[in-house]
């Protein structure tokens, strides 16, 4: 938009004084931030509204991407890059004695997301307005978003992260848009005019209150939406009689357990906890989502036979897999369509994504519930099991009788979230390369075989604008005078870069940005924990949520063994190095908070030695989340990606990490395979199992952990030290961490990779000491990170599986 300084000023002072009641001189950062965050939404207004017209007046097919969790971060700078002001705003506020960046501080994280399925959601939504493509998010306005973590002692603690307390600038409350969802009752059947009519009796009624919140692509004038249902009770009569009664008790206890339903994002990222109130907050979404783009379309005046011409509906993970049956009951017992023409719909309108291969976060809901809760879904559950297995049945039953079974929807009494999806939507994929194999040739084989074409990959990505051109201003500005700035529409244009691989001014000068982002981390650091860390050290970053498959453990052993080798030789030759970690374990998963526990009181350990300290540092980052990525990430030199091969479906920090230069310590699994593809084996520190061997291992159980710990005399110390009292910590302190590695044979085959880890450490060392190779492998890694931008996943979902209009613009439409 066309903006410039000495508007932005008169419009901001006005705004400010409206909103805050106050002149400049006595407004608090936080009436500054809301007065610019509403102006910044002001700004798009225009072009919010003109979009939804444009769609509609267009008749165009729509995406709607269903997902439980939406991890934002932080909205107001990426918004002024997106419209073009962000330079004059930052002057502007100059000009007037301010700082974008305090301001800027102010704004609260909205962390509406575990990790890396809800922070794709995000970069998905800011990729589909960029690239052109009318996409909408659905999911649920929690009051409380993830946790927020505190380090107490070095063990995790968590508190309520109440992001809503001073209100959030950025939505929009639609009352008109409301809608009703039902709960519980049961189910009449009738017979009227020559078909099964089924009605809802004495059902639970909650209000889906729907918040919008703009999403504006890079420069092009597309505002697209995401909708956020919030949970209320059915006011104002709600129960009158019992409130004039004075029965306040019963008649606010009611009102609490309705909006329970949008309370809290339930905190566990590969684990599904079978919580009834997680059931209801699943349907409870979809159902609202659904209602409210039925109510649209039907607007429309189009024949709700077309609907699904019109509407692409993509559910992230088995979380809205309830759009299946809540979309069959809408056609059937509102629309008035047979079963066959409603399968037909719905099937042509969904579509589906798995996040994972771990059995311990595959969905099932047992029966009982399920029927008790969602009456009328129930039925059409059972429908679609039944008509499914009908047909396995007779093409199997001869050649492999099981089959059928292993297939159904419904089995040992439970609801298996995933095969519906499967057999309920018309494309399924896997988010990398490796992991969709692994989907189609073992986990679903069974599908993959009966349904010919519907398994595909879609290679995860990563919104480039948020993690490069915003969080690492010097680098992205040392692009630009290179290559100029259409990498920030094409991505892929990075590529260009690669000319300059042996130049050595160049080279020279991206070392230098990283030196000063690695400054800027480290006062960071200061700021906010006390720590100070050394810039002239390796920055070697493992960020992502603590889980056994991800391996903390395994770069904390060899910590640990480091830490031994330097005790006995003071002066071995160690370039300086700071370990940073940076992790949420799920509340309820004790090994994970074990596993905190061990890092800091290694930390604790290494940081207090002064044989030590001055080669190693160990720092955990408290709250890891989206913000503080922004600020480790631009300063990171080592990515440390190193789950169990197999078990990573396929990360997406790792893609971050390579666009800021980092180089990647990796196993060969998830899209560390497409990196490795991408950047060549010269230019990535590869080591450890494969996929392949993990599986021969686990089927053929030939893996014998306790061997490796009796035969590698470091590895055994450096475990032992866990429990000999090195540590400040009792001996059962780290209990679970050892059963698992050793009583329980080591799942993740920590032990097994330990030693080609520590070689591939050397190695990696040996190459930042050259410093002309490490800036060349840096500039490879940034050079061919532009496939990873999720602009390319979200053309590759649109061209495979959505199949909407792709827009440059909408300006004039
Ligand atoms: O697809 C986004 C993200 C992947 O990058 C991670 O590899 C994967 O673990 C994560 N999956 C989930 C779902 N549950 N589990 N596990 O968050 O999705």
């Amino acid at each position: 938009m066309e903006l410039n300084v000495n508007q932005f000023k008169k419009d901001y002072l006005r705004r400010l004084k409206a909103k805050s009641g106050r002149p400049l001189e006595e407004s608090t950062v936080w009436d500054q931030y809301h007065a610019l965050g509403s102006l910044i939404k002001e700004y798009m207004t225009d072009d919010w509204v003109g979009t939804s017209i444009a769609y509609n007046k267009l008749d165009t097919r729509q995406v709607f991407y269903f997902s439980m969790e939406f991890l934002t971060g932080k909205l107001l700078c990426d918004y002024m890059h997106a419209m073009g002001v962000f330079e004059v705003v930052e002057q502007g506020l100059t000009d007037l004695g301010l700082s974008l960046e305090t301001i800027s501080e102010a704004e609260r994280d909205q962390g509406l997301g575990n990790g890396g399925l809800g922070r794709l959601a995000a970069c998905f939504m800011d990729s589909m307005a960029s690239v052109g493509i009318p996409g909408h998010g659905i999911g649920i306005r929690f009051n409380f978003g993830l946790f927020e973590q505190k380090i107490i002692n070095g063990y995790q603690v968590e508190f309520p992260d109440r992001w809503l307390e001073n209100r959030n600038v950025w939505e929009v409350k639609m009352p008109d848009k409301a809608v009703e969802v039902h709960f519980g009752g049961s189910v009449r059947q009738d017979y009227i005019g020559g078909r099964n009519v089924f009605f809802l009796e004495n059902t639970e009624v909650v209000m889906a209150v729907p918040y919008d919140t703009p999403i504006p692509g890079y420069q092009n004038g597309i505002v697209n939406t995401l909708r956020l249902y919030s949970a209320e009770a059915k006011t104002p009569d709600f129960d009158l009689a019992g409130f004039s009664r004075g029965d306040y008790n019963r008649v606010f206890s009611e009102k609490y357990a309705v909006e329970a339903i949008s309370q809290v994002l339930y905190p566990d990222d590969a684990y599904e906890n079978g919580r009834l109130l997680r059931l209801k907050q699943e349907y409870f979404f979809v159902s609202a989502g659904l209602q409210g783009i039925m109510r649209s379309f039907k607007r429309s005046g189009l024949p709700i036979r077309d609907f699904h011409k019109y509407n692409a509906i993509h559910i992230n993970d088995t979380h809205p897999a309830l759009a299946i049956p809540e979309l069959m009951r809408l056609l059937m017992d509102i629309e008035e369509l047979n079963w066959e023409e409603a399968w037909k719909i719905t099937t042509q309108t969904i579509s589906y994504t798995n996040h994972t291969l771990l059995h311990e976060a595959m969905e099932k809901w047992p029966v009982d519930v399920m029927k008790s809760l969602l009456p009328r879904i129930f039925m059409i559950i059972e429908e679609i099991d039944r008509r499914f297995n009908q047909i396995t049945e007779r093409l199997y039953h001869q050649v492999d009788p099981r089959r059928s079974q292993q297939m159904a929807i419904i089995g040992d009494g439970q609801v298996r979230m995933a095969h519906l999806c499967i057999v309920g939507s018309h494309s399924v994929n896997g988010v990398a390369k490796l992991h969709s194999e692994l989907l189609a040739t073992k986990e679903l084989k069974p599908f993959n075989e009966f349904y010919a074409g519907k398994f595909n990959n879609k290679t995860n990505g990563i919104t480039h604008r948020r993690w490069l051109l915003h969080s690492n201003p010097r680098l992205s500005a040392h692009i630009t005078e290179a290559i100029g700035d259409e990498w920030i529409k094409e991505p892929e244009s990075l590529g260009r870069l690669m000319k300059y691989h042996s130049d050595p001014a160049y080279l020279e000068k991206l070392m230098a940005i990283k030196r000063a982002n690695k400054v800027d981390f480290s006062n960071y650091l200061h700021k906010t924990s006390g720590v100070s860390i050394d810039p002239d050290s390796i920055y070697d970053i493992q960020i992502k949520r603590l889980h056994e498959y991800k391996r903390q453990t395994l770069n904390i052993l060899h910590i640990m063994s480091m830490y031994l080798r330097l005790k006995e030789d003071p002066d071995l030759d160690l370039i300086p190095r700071t370990f940073l970690f940076g992790a949420k374990a799920a509340p309820g998963y004790q090994t994970a908070k074990q596993t905190i526990k061990l890092i800091n009181a290694v930390g604790d350990l290494i940081n207090a030695d002064k044989d030590v300290n001055e080669k190693l540092k160990v720092v955990f980052v408290e709250n890891y989340g989206v913000t503080v990525a922004e600020h480790i990430i631009p300063s990171a030199d080592i990515s440390e990606q190193i789950s169990t091969a197999s078990k990573e479906a396929s990360g997406t920090g790792n893609m971050k990490l390579m666009m800021n230069g980092a180089v990647t310590v990796a196993t060969l699994d998830g899209a560390n395979i497409e990196i490795l593809e991408a950047v060549g084996k010269d230019n990535i520190f590869l080591f450890g199992l494969t996929a392949e061997e993990v599986y021969r291992y686990t089927e053929n159980h030939s893996y014998k952990a306790f061997e490796i710990y009796q035969n590698n005399p470091l590895l055994r110390r450096a475990i032992d030290m866990m429990t000999d009292g090195t540590l400040n910590v009792s001996p059962e302190e780290f209990y679970l961490i050892r059963s698992a590695l050793l009583d329980h044979n080591d799942a993740f085959f920590v032990l097994k990779d330990f030693e080609s880890y520590a070689n591939i450490q050397k190695k990696a060392c040996e190459a930042y000491r050259d410093k002309k190779r490490w800036s060349a492998m840096s500039l490879v890694n940034i050079a061919k990170s532009g496939i990873f931008s999720s602009d390319r996943t979200i053309r590759d979902y649109n061209r495979d599986i959505w199949k909407a209009p792709v827009f440059e613009t909408l300006k004039g439409s």
